[in-house]
């Protein structure tokens, strides 16, 4: 198997070396927090006053973890630990209320995170000699531009396509031979699927691997994309929190994602009792930016539930890997790879007037697709009138729910009484896929 390194100094450093580099980079990172009004108020409570307390990971530990909710409730400059007019970008995703959790990045920053997803994308085996397609939403979501300068940066062919538009995406596969793409698992087997009907034979396509992430998926659906389109898949695991895409990434053995140690310091946790876990052992990840300027995050709870690899991999790298990620220890759904929390999708229906006080979210394949079916008991008034009025009122609820959760639903209608009631804890999301 041939190897191929970005920067391999740091990918196959001295195991020592690194942990005694994480540690310099945790003092500038707490130092960095203080500067932000919530991690003053935050360490100051837990009597941490200076950066210069922390001379061991177990000072370090003493730090309360941070969560989505924390992010939520500092918006928007409550984490920010630089000047406004420092920062050159932000991105931002979906809280479990409409308010967005935001990441502001430094310039220095955006150099810090193409430098990994170059890395992350050279571990897969890419190139210069590439046309990388880059099927990843562009805009306030992380996936579209993450990877997008880490591929300028390795002198690949970047074609800017972002997702959708499957016939678009084919006529530039065609027309520029692309030879790797990156896209959600559930979008590559749409894609395939829709060969046959756009009338494409495989052989026309070029491609040789694709670069799959942002939802989860299972070792045999990366296998079925594998055979379908006979291409080389790679998992690619990130969140918006630790920049985006380019935090773990599988090397060519596909044993597992290296997650990029010199830049966040892993911790797995016990969800429930929060104590640490040995490495083997399935718990929740937990990140510390390394590198961040704008926003530095302090043991922050991605919620993921994962193990720990602690073998050596034979591509050489020491930065330890995670395997496929399971499932999430809360309630938030991906849906074609975007982010949505049940309550948002509540809150809009509860605002209705005509909306009755049950409802119900449907999450099932359509073919390759996810579809998302909301389903909502309303008024009586509402079925007295003409039908155009409810198709009126069915488009109006989805134009509001697609303004909040970005996605279009379908909405379904009901009179009140239809959908199942609940004596104790009402189950309102049936995720069928
Ligand atoms: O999904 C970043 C990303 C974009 C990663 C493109 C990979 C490719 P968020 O929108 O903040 O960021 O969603 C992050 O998505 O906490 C996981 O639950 C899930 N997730 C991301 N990658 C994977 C993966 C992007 N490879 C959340 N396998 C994370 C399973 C994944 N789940």
């Amino acid at each position: 198997m041939s190897v191929n390194y970005w920067n391999k100094k740091v990918e196959t450093a001295d195991r020592e070396e690194l942990l005694r580099q994480q540690l310099e980079d945790l003092k500038i990172t707490v130092a960095r927090a203080l500067k932000t009004p919530f991690y003053k108020k935050r360490l100051h409570q837990v009597g941490l006053e200076s950066a210069a307390e922390i001379t061991s990971l177990d000072d370090f530990y003493r730090i309360p973890f941070t969560t989505k909710n924390d992010l939520r409730d500092a918006f928007p400059y409550g984490m920010l630990a630089v000047p406004v007019d420092e920062v050159v970008r932000l991105h931002a995703s979906s809280g479990t209320t409409g308010i967005p959790t935001v990441i502001y990045h430094t310039r220095p920053d955006i150099e810090v995170w193409a430098e990994l997803a170059a890395r992350s994308m050279a571990a897969t085996g890419m190139t210069s000699k590439d046309v990388f397609q880059n099927m990843m939403t562009y805009g306030l979501f992380t996936g579209g531009l993450g990877l997008h300068y880490g591929a300028e940066k390795l002198g690949s062919l970047v074609i800017p396509a972002s997702s959708g538009n499957t016939r678009r995406q084919f006529q530039l596969m065609k027309d520029f031979k692309t030879t790797s793409v990156h896209a959600t698992p559930s979008y590559m087997h749409h894609l395939f699927n829709k060969l046959q009907s756009e009338g494409i034979s495989r052989r026309e396509l070029s491609l040789k691997k694709a670069l799959v992430g942002a939802e989860p998926h299972t070792e045999d659906v990366r296998k079925k994309i594998e055979t379908l389109f006979k291409i080389d898949v790679y998992n690619s695991y990130g969140l918006s929190e630790m920049n985006g895409p380019g935090v773990a990434f599988e090397c060519v053995y596909k044993q597992g994602m290296h997650v990029w140690e010199d830049s966040y310091l892993m911790e797995l946790i016990d969800p429930d009792s929060l104590e640490p876990l040995e490495d083997g052992a399935e718990g929740e990840l937990v990140f510390t930016t390394l590198k961040r300027e704008a926003t530095p995050l302090l043991r922050y709870r991605t919620r993921d539930l994962t193990r720990v690899l602690d073998k050596p991999c034979e591509c050489g790298r020491v930065h330890r890997r995670i395997a496929r990620i399971k499932g999430r220890t809360d309630d938030m759904l991906i849906i074609n790879g975007v982010n949505v929390f049940p309550s948002q999708i509540e809150e809009v229906v509860m605002k209705l007037p005509e909306s009755g006080t049950n409802y119900q979210i449907v999450v099932e394949k359509a073919g390759a697709l996810d579809q998302l079916t909301v389903k909502i008991e309303v008024n009586e008034t509402v079925f007295s009138d003409d039908a155009r009025d409810l198709n009126a009122l069915r488009r109006k609820i989805g134009d509001y729910l697609k303004a909040s959760i970005t996605i279009s639903p379908v909405v379904e209608l009901h009179e009140h009484g239809i959908l199942p009631e609940f004596e104790g804890k009402a189950q309102r999301v049936f995720d069928r896929r």
